[in-house]
């Protein structure tokens, strides 16, 4: 009888278990990751395509002494289930639950966290060398995706491993799908391997082999001599990982656990830079994941018998307003093109694709590739948009000083996902891209606070002569704030239109007299609801939106200041070189004008919903009054 996934399996267990129990085994893990998925929201589809991996993984290495590290790391909930994770499962993603991808200090079975793709092989042979100078023994596995195959750090760890003859063993998951179907000539490859007959070769020889393994697993390795000659005769030129000095063990079949198991083993023995090549189907084994596999890669919660989503958004979200808007100006521009890293639809690029299939570059996920790629298309007349998430963007900081911005070329960022944002956690918040932004010569830097705002500076940002960085959070675009009701008795509340000079300046959505708050993005529609809260206490606020994070508004700053003498600014950003540090140093001599801050502390912010995030930080629109209050009243 074999234990139920509530009751905390381990790979001890997996080790025990006949080959019709783990075939039971895999059912049950499929039913658990849907009904959780359902009601958590998560990465379902990479998981139901890496089920019976990861139990053969399990069946063969001897984890935690063997090291196995998941690139990109959100296939990782079967692991998870099969290294005594299951009771806590319907936690998955939810504040102070499990998290959605590895990490150290949730189980010592994760070996090293991860999010953002491509950098397994670096940290395996890393482990492997510290492994190899200790005298130690035992295998380091990196699990990888034929997605995060197309990230340039998987070629500088191969080049570095086929040279060192270290045993490392890569395991791919090819599913032919990134987040949607996967790009570039490496794909090619891989589908060329694929119908390849390689690994009928590879079969025959390893029969001979491995029948003289009684268990496997077992280190009584009786056939080495026999499966060495298999590795020499399987091995032909033209496999363009044989050429980096790794052993290519495949074409298998990702979902048969006889034959994983059988080449795990192999790959095990041999103690060299090995690549083992697994097809799989995204999504098997759940009909709407496997139609859909890239609705089902990040899916929220939904109903498990149509597939269809619980909640469809009221409103359209910030990507959403951006991909119509670059397309609406690509329709009029012939020069404007769109980049994407591997995050068509992600980033609301998907309608551009289907319209402009050639002005669509899709980079794969290659973020420092996709801006200098935009570089050299700047210089020779184009102007690309680039869309990337805020925290993929930390990727290709010297690409942006040295390749954009010091050439001073016509690239707009589209930093998507700025902010917090939410139950992808701490890998994924966008919280550094001001601080790192903000120091960077010629860069023009805006941040909307609404999608009619995103719409303007886009619109300025790709008539620019010059480098743009647009940031927006994760999430839906609110209603034009410039029309909320307590803005109303405004005239100066709408920023001018994307032609007027005046364009590069702050907003003063509301003018008060005892305290002003100056918010950049996410915080001013939070910090609106701050002002209501004030009012109520007959506190009168002065917000003033930022919008134009640089060139900076100290003007603007500077006259409201004058009339209150207090200022907070908020910024969904850390506190470390935010924007509020720049009008902190403004008003640095001043004895007349106090400046507060509010942003995300000096930490790596776990995951929860943004709301919860907000609050738990003294971020949401209650805290953010309590605060202000507090001082303007002199208890602070
Ligand atoms: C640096 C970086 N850029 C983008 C992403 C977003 N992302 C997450 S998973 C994924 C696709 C991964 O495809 P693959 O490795 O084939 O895994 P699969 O989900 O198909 O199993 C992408 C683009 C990321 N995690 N890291």
């Amino acid at each position: 009888m074999i234990k139920k996934i509530e009751e905390g399996i381990y790979p001890s267990d997996i080790k025990k278990m006949d080959r019709e129990e783990l075939e039971l085994l895999s059912y049950e893990i499929r039913d658990k990751l849907i009904s959780t998925v359902a009601e958590t929201g998560g990465h379902l589809a990479s998981n139901l395509g890496i089920v019976e991996m990861t139990i053969a993984i399990h069946k063969v290495f001897d984890a935690p002494r063997d090291r196995i590290i998941w690139d990109v790391g959100h296939q990782s909930y079967v692991h998870k289930l099969l290294t005594g994770r299951g009771s806590g499962f319907s936690t998955l993603r939810r504040m102070n639950g499990l998290s959605g991808f590895p990490k150290r200090c949730e189980s010592i079975y994760d070996t090293f966290d991860t999010g953002h793709a491509s950098n397994s092989i670096s940290a395996a042979l890393g482990m492997a060398a510290a492994r190899d100078l200790k005298g130690e023994d035992y295998d380091v596995v990196a699990v990888i995706g034929d997605g995060a195959l197309t990230g340039g750090m998987v070629y500088e760890a191969m080049n570095n491993a086929g040279a060192t003859d270290s045993g490392l063993i890569v395991l791919l998951n090819d599913n032919e799908m990134s987040i949607s179907q996967n790009e570039g000539s490496m794909a090619q490859h891989l589908g060329k391997l694929r119908s390849s007959e390689r690994y009928n070769n590879l079969k025959q020889n390893l029969k001979k082999g491995l029948r003289s393994i009684p268990v496997v697993g077992d280190t009584l390795f009786g056939g080495l001599e026999v499966l060495r000659d298999a590795v020499k005769y399987t091995m032909v030129p033209g496999v363009l990982f044989e050429e980096l000095g790794f052993v290519y063990l495949g074409p298998i079949d990702g979902h048969d656990l006889g034959e994983l198991i059988e080449v795990f083993t192999y790959a095990k023995m041999l103690k060299k830079p090995v690549i083992v090549h697994c097809v799989t189907k995204k999504g098997k084994g759940y009909l709407p994941a496997e139609k859909n596999p890239s609705k089902f890669h990040g899916v929220s919660p939904f109903d498990t018998e149509t597939g269809m989503l619980k909640k469809e958004s009221e409103r359209p979200s910030y990507s959403s307003v951006f991909g119509r808007k670059l397309l609406t100006i690509a329709l009029e521009k012939p020069e404007v093109i769109a980049v994407t890293a591997a995050m068509t639809d992600g980033t609301g690029l998907k309608e551009f694709a289907d319209l402009l299939p050639k002005r669509l570059f899709d980079a794969g996920i290659a973020e420092e590739h996709a801006v200098t790629f935009a570089a050299g298309a700047a210089a020779n007349g184009l102007h690309p948009a680039v869309a990337i998430y805020s925290t993929f963007l930390q990727r290709a900081y010297d690409q942006i000083v040295i390749d954009v911005c010091m050439q001073n070329l016509p690239v707009t960022l589209c930093i998507d996902r700025a902010g917090i944002v939410g139950a992808d956690g701490e890998t994924h918040h966008g919280v550094f891209d001001i601080s790192y932004l903000m120091p960077v010569p010629n860069l023009t830097f805006f941040a909307p606070s609404d999608g009619e705002e995103l719409e303007k500076m886009l619109e300025y940002a790709m008539n620019l002569d010059g480098p743009c960085a647009v940031r927006y959070p994760r999430g839906e675009a609110p209603e034009p704030l410039a029309e909320k009701r307590i803005f109303l008795q405004n005239a100066s509340s709408s920023s001018a239109s994307a032609s007027d000079p005046s364009f590069l300046k702050s907003r003063t959505l509301l003018s008060g007299s005892d305290v002003t708050l100056i918010s950049v993005g996410r915080m001013t529609e939070i910090c609106a609801e701050s002002c209501e809260i004030l009012s109520s206490y007959g506190i009168s606020a002065e917000l003033i939106d930022a919008r134009v994070l640089k060139p900076f508004d100290r003007e603007a700053f500077v006259r409201s200041a004058e009339k209150t003498g207090i200022l907070f600014v908020a910024e969904d950003n850390v506190l470390s070189g935010g924007f509020g540090s720049y009008v902190e140093d403004l008003f640095a001599q001043s004895t007349r004008v106090k400046v507060y801050r509010i942003a995300w502390p000096d930490e790596f912010i776990p995951h929860g919903t943004q709301e919860q995030l907000e609050k738990k930080y003294g971020m949401d629109a209650v805290s953010v009054a309590e605060r202000v209050r507090e001082t303007v009243e002199g208890k602070a």
